[in-house]
């Protein structure tokens, strides 16, 4: 049995990660391909218990380790318990984020210390990382107007403008450091045209 594709979709908020996961998933289905589609933080309920925990706005401020500690929790459980069962029997994991999402919140939005990231990484991945990661790049501005609309902005979506660019910046500047995982797709198109793109990009990592 083959083992199955790992790969993650990531950027700043509202850029189309959800939208295009979606397009992906079709893309690799009418190709017969066996796809599981999860996020991050959540993926099994105890890990979406902990989104919950993360995400809900509260007038205590949460300190930068707890928020880094809760988000290697919920990925120890959805790792272990989710996306390794269906990559081992062959399927192929469509993750809305990972640990990227850490280093570029965490890390670059917060300031904690990439090192204390990196041995989490270690801890909870062993060697395993996404075989492909795309990165959804789009001004910041240009992603908020897009998801104005929702509901009620999460603890995340209340900081300021300036907290969203260290968080772009540090993801353009991955991508860059690791260009054979990372691909970046121009997220300011239209709809449709970034959809042409999403999908003939997960078709070609059949090969
Ligand atoms: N977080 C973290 O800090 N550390 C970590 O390690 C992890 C996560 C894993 C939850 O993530 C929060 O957790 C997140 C980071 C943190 N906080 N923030 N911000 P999330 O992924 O659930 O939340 P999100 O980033 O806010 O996702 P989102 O806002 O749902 O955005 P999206 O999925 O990228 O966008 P979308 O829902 O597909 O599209 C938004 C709207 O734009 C929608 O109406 C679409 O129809 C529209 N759209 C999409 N593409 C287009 C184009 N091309 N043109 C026009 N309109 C479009």
């Amino acid at each position: 049995m083959t083992r199955g594709r790992f790969i993650t979709f990531e950027g700043t908020e509202g850029v189309g990660k959800s939208t295009q996961i979606e397009t992906a998933r079709a893309a690799l289905a009418s190709a017969g391909v066996e796809v599981l589609v999860t996020r991050e933080p959540g993926g099994t309920p105890m890990a979406e218990a902990i989104r919950e925990l993360l995400l809900t706005p509260r007038d205590e401020s949460v300190n930068p380790l707890t928020e880094l500690l809760l988000m290697f929790a919920a990925r120890a459980q959805h790792l272990h318990e989710h996306i390794l069962p269906a990559l081992d029997r062959g399927c192929w994991v469509l993750c809305d984020r990972f640990t990227d999402a850490t280093y570029a919140y965490q890390g670059g939005g917060r300031g904690v210390p990439m090192e204390q990231i990196a041995l989490l990484e270690q801890l909870v991945q062993g060697d395993l990382r996404p075989d492909h990661t795309i990165l959804l790049d789009a001004p910041v501005e240009t992603g908020m107007a897009r998801a104005r609309d929702r509901s009620a902005p999460d603890r995340f979506e209340q900081e300021k403008m300036e907290f969203f660019q260290r968080i772009r910046d540090c993801y353009r500047q991955r991508a860059a450091e690791q260009p054979q995982r990372y691909h970046i797709v121009d997220a300011t198109g239209s709809l449709e045209e970034v959809s042409r793109q999403i999908a003939s990009l997960v078709l070609s990592f059949r090969h």
